[in-house]
């Protein structure tokens, strides 16, 4: 049989990283991007930063207010989240990673799981440049690095991408997957938090390869049998869990630059009715109807603005699609003082068509 092979594709300090590429004069300095509670001036949290201010210990989670302290001596850059921003890059970076893929999966806003297999042909060597050819890719056309890991499974993916980052790449073929893993200590392992940690330590066990060696059914008198066995499974790297597409969380969108900057609503239109056919022609490719319109405006000071509608019920025809973003540009531009410099439009809250569900189910069973 083919050997399974699939990757992580996880980008770099993400949200932080966005913020580089759009104004590079911050890229040598502390970056830490926050999520304001707006109860005081520095209430709140962080985000996501950067690597240099990481070395100062600031992370995900931790307080703005230490953050600042943490950063007090240096010339750090402290900005406020923009989430549509960062989802524009991340559906148009999804898309890239999509095109590669035989089978698909996108796990969060910046993190997708790719089985390549068939592309491939279960060569260990090809997924190698494959993923140099992505990561190429998403650096030349969206200026942002990710690191990526490859493995005969999503678990050693996982594991395999965040052992070098950033701009990492790690490949473990599966002759390598138990010296791979051996030496790891266990809290590498997805759902091993700092309890489970703390009872493993109990037992003797710290590295993935001392739970590896424990007796299964001994495992499974102290964690239950499931999580037991999923401990085991993992300690070993069997998973077998499928890369499968999540129609209902995705949405599919197409962005294109105008020619020039224009608040004629005409003009705009001549750039979006094209963006709705693709958008509109990839949806029907996989099966999928779709419950929300949203159109995006990129001004020409390049701040983004994004509007959307939902439906009651999921649909799939173009001229809806159409005329829906043609009534949400025709609304924000009359609400709008600014040139519109590039637009795009997207459909979510996806579902599958009725007759697809019933063939997949079919099929499934
Ligand atoms: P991650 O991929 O976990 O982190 P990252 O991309 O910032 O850094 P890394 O290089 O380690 O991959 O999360 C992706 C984005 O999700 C991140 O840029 C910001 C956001 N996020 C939060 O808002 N809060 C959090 O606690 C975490 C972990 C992430
Ligand atoms: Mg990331």
């Amino acid at each position: 049989m083919q050997n399974r092979v699939v990757m992580l594709v996880d980008l770099d300090y993400f949200f932080a990283q966005c913020e580089e590429r759009r104004n590079p004069s911050i890229k040598d300095k502390p970056v830490v991007v926050c999520v304001y509670s707006g109860r005081s001036e520095d209430s709140g949290a962080v985000s996501t930063a950067n690597y240099i201010a990481r070395k100062y210990g600031v992370k995900s989670g931790i307080s703005i207010f230490l953050a600042k302290r943490k950063l007090k001596d240096q010339d750090a850059v402290f900005l406020p989240l923009n989430r549509d921003f960062y989802e524009q890059i991340s559906d148009e970076i999804m898309e890239i990673l999509r095109s590669h893929a035989d089978l698909f999966e996108q796990v969060g806003i910046d993190e997708a799981y790719l089985d390549v297999s068939q592309k491939v042909k279960g060569s260990f060597e090809e997924a190698e440049e494959l993923a140099k050819k992505i990561k190429g890719e998403v650096k030349t056309e969206q200026e942002l690095t990710c690191s990526i890991g490859v493995g005969p499974n999503k678990l050693i993916a996982k594991i395999a991408s965040s052992v070098q980052k950033p701009d990492g790449l790690t490949v473990v073929k599966p002759e390598q997957v138990e010296s791979f893993l051996s030496q790891l200590p266990v809290n590498r392992l997805i759902g091993v938090g700092r309890k489970t940690t703390e009872k493993m330590r109990d037992l003797g066990i710290s590295t993935v390869g001392d739970l590896a060696k424990y007796d299964v059914r001994k495992l499974n008198e102290v964690f239950g049998e499931n999580l037991g066995t999923y401990f085991h499974n993992a300690s070993v790297g069997t998973d077998d869990e499928p890369v499968q597409e999540r129609g209902e969380a995705g949405s599919i969108s197409r962005i294109s630059t105008l020619k020039k900057d224009t608040k004629d609503l005409e003009t705009i239109l001549e750039k979006v009715n094209p963006l709705c056919d693709d958008v509109h022609e990839r949806l029907t490719q996989r099966g999928l109807n779709f419950k929300t319109v949203g159109i995006v405006a990129v001004m020409t000071d390049l701040s983004i603005h994004s509007r959307s509608r939902t439906f009651e019920t999921p649909t799939n025809k173009l001229d809806a699609f159409k005329e829906t973003a043609r009534e949400l540009f025709e609304k924000f531009l009359e609400d709008s003082e600014l040139e519109v410099r590039r637009v795009g439009v997207k459909v979510s809250n996806l579902v599958e068509q009725e007759t697809q569900r019933q063939i997949t189910d079919f099929v499934g069973t």
